[in-house]
């Protein structure tokens, strides 16, 4: 089945995998104009596509270009996204139609890249890690539209858990209020991007990528709106120092409170200046949990696929 949508353009790959039945992961472009500089968002991103070939699937990196709803776009244009960083607009939900009604550019976050991934039918989509409940949302009201898409959007996240510089704990309570399951892979303990651990608990541990598949599957029999958060732990070789990580993001978040950072320049501010404090290692562990990202959604999609 052809979905139709005026706006959107899907490349004749992904179409063919998808009328065929075969697997397909989409990929964000956030993380590339704003989540990393430049040339290792570009480098990152291709070996990405890369890593999920691969494993298997098709790649569909997912952007506003010129107001069109792309999924899937080129190596040429991956590194026009990259060159153009923070130029390009952070398009989550609300920024959509606007930019497609002014034929703008959107980088899109994970909330953006899950309407147009279900937009073109796609079920699976690979990040490094979503937005969440700020810290100090209690009084900012700073909680990612990240969030609330997981709760009427059927796509599957594949993330490394949610970085401290959010509110994990709220994160969490949030996503049970909205109804979105938490799924653990080969881990109880929700994952905290940089580090395997975080002290919190995921709702459900699955081992194996068909089980998290079967579960996807039947909430979407069952006629279920929402979505699925799989959270992915960094291979340990590349995980962080617990505490070098969390000095890091305490300072950053001091740095972005003493500059008055709000909004949406948040994330992006406090992963650059992460970068800075910490000499490019977590810079370093973002790259390798993405690709770790890549190849489990590969997995999953093809057991959803079969
Ligand atoms: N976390 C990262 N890298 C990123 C982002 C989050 O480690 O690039 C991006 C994603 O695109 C996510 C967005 O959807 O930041 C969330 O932004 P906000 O908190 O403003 O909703
Ligand atoms: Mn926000």
């Amino acid at each position: 089945m052809e979905p139709f949508c005026q706006y959107l353009d899907i490349a004749p790959e992904v179409q063919q995998a998808l009328n065929e039945h075969r697997p397909v992961v989409a990929l964000e472009s956030t993380i590339i104009s704003h989540g990393m500089p430049y040339p290792q968002n570009v480098e990152t991103a291709l070996k990405v596509e890369q890593t999920v070939r691969e494993s298997g699937a098709i790649p569909a990196t997912i952007a506003i270009i010129g107001g069109r709803l792309k999924a899937g776009i080129s190596a040429e244009e991956i590194d026009y996204f990259g060159k153009k960083g923070v130029a390009i607009t952070k398009a989550s939900r609300r920024d959509i139609p606007i930019l497609t009604a002014k034929g703008e550019d959107g980088a899109a976050t994970v909330a953006a890249t899950m309407i147009i991934a279900h937009l073109a039918g796609i079920q699976v989509f690979a990040t490094g890690g979503i937005g969440g409940v700020h810290r100090g949302a209690e009084v900012t009201m700073d909680i990612s539209a990240d969030l609330d898409e997981l709760a009427r959007t059927p796509v599957m996240v594949v993330c490394a858990g949610a970085k401290s510089i959010l509110d994990l704990g709220l994160t969490l309570e949030y996503l049970e209020t909205k109804g979105v399951p938490v799924i653990g892979f080969g881990t109880e303990e929700l994952p905290a991007f940089y580090t395997r651990k975080s002290g919190f608990q995921v709702n459900y541990r699955m081992d194996e990528p068909k089980a998290i598949a079967d579960a996807f599957a039947v909430q979407q029999q069952l006629g279920y709106r929402s979505g699925m958060l799989v959270t992915n732990p960094i291979p340990q070789e590349y995980a962080m120092d617990y505490d070098v990580i969390n000095t890091a993001i305490n300072e950053a978040i001091a740095r972005a409170a003493k500059l008055g950072i709000k909004g949406k320049d948040t994330t992006p501010y406090l992963l650059n200046e992460i970068k800075e404090i910490t000499g490019g290692k977590s810079l370093d562990a973002n790259i390798q949990l993405v690709l770790n990202n890549a190849r489990l959604a590969s997995r999953i999609a093809a057991a959803l696929a079969r």
